[in-house]
């Protein structure tokens, strides 16, 4: 069940938009002395191939967009907190500058849904006098924002709002609760009062409870679908956010400062960026293209240029990751983008010359793009994850059949570009076959021989918001518990099998962690320190701006060269290692699983996830997140009128 589209036309917010609504807020923002604490959820027991090192050591493009635009619109005493590394984090005990904030906001994937919860719980615990105004917001709630409403009566707990958008939708709903509130007052009362006029009704992308006297939801109340920002360009500086980062800690308490901004990179190796969103493709397990409208955005090569610059400067963090669904969808934009960082580095621009980075594409579109290639590679792109999924094509045909993803392998080899493979395993793919391509052994055979250094592999798992979601639940290959074990939030990664039709699910499991032991042992590093993989083109290029070195002709500089060429040699080695160390712990994290799946009985979900409290657009019309719209477990309420119109209103739980 995919999240609906607006209105053709009228998908995208007018241009220009996004920078009056910044201009507008900074001129309101001296008279309100806000202070903002954002949290990222994150549960420690998805830490576990493939994402081991990107999960804690990338801070979150979400949050810091977030906090970057609070900053921006005037509010810069605003906290980043990560769950990644302050675990013991407490909303209840947090104070910014010797206060509890104003706001509070939690920002969450699915599968850290129980840390989501906790934390929205505790933050209700706060006297509601005092309490801030809870805000969630991030990829779980965009498609399931009833998840953050309790209807217990003994624990009524819930944000007070659910932001389905992004930063334009917050900076909306600012901007209303800052013209209603009156001098210093909280902003929690601010909100009750702009919620029940109905001031709230009219920016798309909100989620809001009507509750009774005992503070339970008793009614969700959304308010649509987002515009989206269609020129990225109009949005707050990337390099802002980092500021706000709060060290880690074991405290459950705030530290004085933030990080300052010459530790930054200590903490954070890597930096995401958005340069562009969407994707052309529509695979069925996929929620992307329905949330982007299927629209394509992106921001100017300039802009992006200019984003790298101020973090490598401000921050020295050289190591990039775009997070683009589909970097090369768009072979214009991608272009623009690339000429512009080439331009760069050919100007001895020096952070352009010293970064590299890594992004998303699919085998069909990079095809498409090879004349370009070495283009891309000037422009810094080191490595590009690749969406092969099923070589056989048996799961999804987005033209990445064995041939053509070999030749992209080696395209991007010779390129200088380190091709990584994403895969999909799923119930009818074997292990192993003894002769053609279905076998996940096979396939990751095949790849590692041209040149993959690196991989994942994910069993096929229901996202919320694809197409598939709702199938796969009421058909029955969705679990529900195994062997008494209910499956968790935390185990939606795809690296624990919790959706199959094979009657043995624990073979896909084992099935799994043979892929990565196939993939990442000690025999295979063995190999990659006589014949290294990691010696491709440039791989031990100086990235000195050319000017720079040329007036290098030391003893020093033969060190460096040196290093260079090592490290080109030790890369695929280094890269076993750190796979056998990750594949340690996906070992520890998921043999239990995997012998409960050998032992106990399943029992499979019969419908899929939906709100437990009716939902609502603001007029009375159909709610569009309200995902899955219509269960076995949930009756469309309309009124007369509505019925004759043919137009059903409101969900209620039968
Ligand atoms: C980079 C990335 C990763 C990195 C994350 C590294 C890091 N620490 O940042 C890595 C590679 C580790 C990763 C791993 C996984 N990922 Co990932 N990843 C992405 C990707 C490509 C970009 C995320 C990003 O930074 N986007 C840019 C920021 C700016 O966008 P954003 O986070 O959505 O935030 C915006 C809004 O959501 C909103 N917002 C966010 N938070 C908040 C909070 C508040 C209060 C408000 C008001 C608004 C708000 O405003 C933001 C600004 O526009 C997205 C797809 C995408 N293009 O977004 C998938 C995505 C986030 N990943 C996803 C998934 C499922 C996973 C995995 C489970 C693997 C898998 N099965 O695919 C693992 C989980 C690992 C783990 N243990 O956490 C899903 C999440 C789906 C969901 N409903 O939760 C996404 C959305 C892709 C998809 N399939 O749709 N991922
Ligand atoms: S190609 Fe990738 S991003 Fe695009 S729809 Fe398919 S899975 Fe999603």
């Amino acid at each position: 069940m995919e999240l609906p589209r607006r209105d053709h036309g009228d998908e995208l917010l007018k241009p220009g938009e996004m920078t009056r609504l910044r201009s507008s807020l900074r001129n309101c923002a001296a008279q309100h002395d806000l202070t903002t604490v954002i949290v990222s959820a994150f549960d420690h027991r998805t830490q576990m191939l493939p994402f081991f090192y990107a999960d804690t050591k990338m801070a979150p493009a979400g949050v810091r967009a977030i906090g970057a635009a609070m900053v921006d619109v005037g509010f810069p005493k605003t906290r980043i907190v990560l769950q990644q590394w302050n675990r013991n984090f407490r909303p209840s005990q947090m104070r910014l500058e010797g206060h509890l904030p104003d706001l509070f906001m939690v920002s969450s994937m699915a599968l850290h849904a129980g840390q989501c919860d906790a934390m929205i719980r505790d933050a209700c615990r706060i006297d509601p006098a005092h309490r801030p105004l809870i805000i969630a917001g991030g990829p779980r709630v965009i498609y399931e924002p009833w998840s953050v409403f309790s209807t217990d009566p003994d624990h009524p707990w819930g944000a007070d709002v659910v932001v389905t958008g992004e930063e334009y939708v917050l900076l909306s709903l600012l901007e209303v609760l800052l013209s209603v509130r009156a001098g210093n007052e909280p902003m929690r009362s601010a909100f009750v009062r702009a919620r029940d006029s109905g001031a709230l009704d009219g920016i798309p992308g909100l989620v809001y409870a009507k509750t009774n006297a005992t503070g339970v939801a008793e009614e969700l109340v959304d308010t649509g679908i987002q515009r989206l920002l269609g020129d990225l360009d109009e949005l707050p500086h990337a390099a802002l956010g980092f500021r706000l980062l709060e060290p880690p800690s074991g405290l459950a308490t705030l530290g004085p400062v933030a990080i300052p901004a010459g530790q930054v990179r200590k903490h954070t190796r890597l930096a995401s960026i958005v340069m562009t969103q969407g994707c052309r493709f529509s695979c069925p397990y996929c929620p992307i293209p329905a949330y982007n409208q299927r629209q394509h955005r992106g921001k100017s090569g300039q802009r992006i240029a200019d984003e790298i610059e101020r973090i490598f400067i401000e921050y020295d963090i050289r190591l990039f990751f775009g997070t683009d669904d589909n970097f090369f969808a768009d072979r214009r934009r991608a272009m623009e983008i690339v000429e512009t960082l080439a331009h760069k580095v050919h100007a001895s621009s020096r952070p352009h010359c010293k970064i590299r980075w890594g992004t998303e594409a699919t085998v069909q579109d990079t095809l498409k793009m090879q004349e370009h290639l070495s283009l891309v590679r000037k422009a810094g792109l080191w490595a590009l994850w690749l969406g092969v999924e099923d070589m056989s094509g048996a799961l999804v045909k987005k033209g990445q059949n064995q041939d053509r993803t070999v030749e992209t392998f080696h395209l991007l080899r010779e390129n200088g570009i380190f091709p990584v493979p994403m895969l999909m395993h799923h119930d009818a793919q074997p292990l192993y076959t003894w002769r053609g391509n279905q076998g996940l052994l096979n396939q990751l055979g095949i790849l590692r021989k041209a040149g993959a250094l690196y991989m994942q592999v994910l069993m096929l798992t229901p996202s919320p918001g694809a197409k598939s979601y709702e199938d796969a639940f009421t058909s029955g290959i969705a679990y529900k518990s195994v062997d008494g074990v209910p499956v968790e939030p935390s185990m939606r990664s795809g690296m624990h099998v919790i959706a199959s039709r094979n009657p043995r699910p624990w073979i896909k499991q084992l099935n799994l962690l043979a892929a990565y032991t196939y993939f990442f042992n000690p025999l295979r590093l063995l190999f990659a320190l006589i014949c290294s993989k990691s010696r491709i083109p440039l791989a031990d290029a100086e990235t000195w701006p050319p000017a720079v070195a040329g007036q290098q002709r030391s003893r020093k500089d033969f060190k460096r060269w040196l290093t260079r060429k090592l490290r080109a040699y030790l890369g695929d080695a280094a890269v076993q290692a750190f796979g056998i160390w990750g594949l340690l712990h996906t070992f520890r994290r998921t043999l239990g699983w995997t012998y409960h799946l050998m032992r106990g009985k399943i029992e499979r979900h019969t419908t899929a996830p939906a709100s437990h409290i009716p939902m609502r657009g603001p007029d009375g019309t159909m709610a569009q997140h309200a995902l899955p719209s219509v269960t076995l477990s949930i009756t469309t309420i309309s009124t007369p009128g509505e019925l004759e119109e043919g137009r059903p209103s409101l969900n209620r739980v039968a």
